[in-house]
């Protein structure tokens, strides 16, 4: 059994849930937030059988796409304080997706 992890744009999260739980998959949705650009995404954890670990990323792959997203930069200044330095493009994806061994799993 493996627990899949993906860290989803939030504009794709509802149709990469509602894709898997479709197909008949039992998910967790965490509101998370991205350490680089402080912005929210989520994370949808979701714990299958190996032969399953396919179809589920197949869906994600199809539900979310990357984009392209234009943030501000803040820099600190040598007489303190912060200023806004030039924007940055930074590609967002789509999913980052994680796939780990469970040792064990048990409902109680
Ligand atoms: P953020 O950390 O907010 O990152 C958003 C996007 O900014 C990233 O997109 C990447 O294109 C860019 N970026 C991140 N760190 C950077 C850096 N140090 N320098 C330049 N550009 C940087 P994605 O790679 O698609 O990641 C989307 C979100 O997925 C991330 O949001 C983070 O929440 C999560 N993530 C990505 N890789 C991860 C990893 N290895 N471990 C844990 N979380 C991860």
């Amino acid at each position: 059994m493996k627990l899949v992890m993906a860290i989803i744009n939030s504009d794709d999260a509802q149709s990469v849930i509602r894709g898997l739980t479709q197909e008949g998959f039992q998910i967790t949705k965490l509101a998370t937030t991205g350490g680089f650009l402080m912005a929210g995404n989520v994370t949808i954890i979701t714990g299958v059988e190996d032969s399953r670990v396919d179809e589920v990323t197949r869906i994600i792959r199809e539900k979310s796409k990357s984009r392209s997203q234009t943030v501000p930069t803040v820099s600190e200044s040598s007489m303190g304080g912060f200023f806004n330095a030039p924007l940055v493009e930074v590609t967002v994806g789509g999913a980052t997706v994680f796939v780990i061994p469970i040792d064990h799993f048990e409902k109680i």
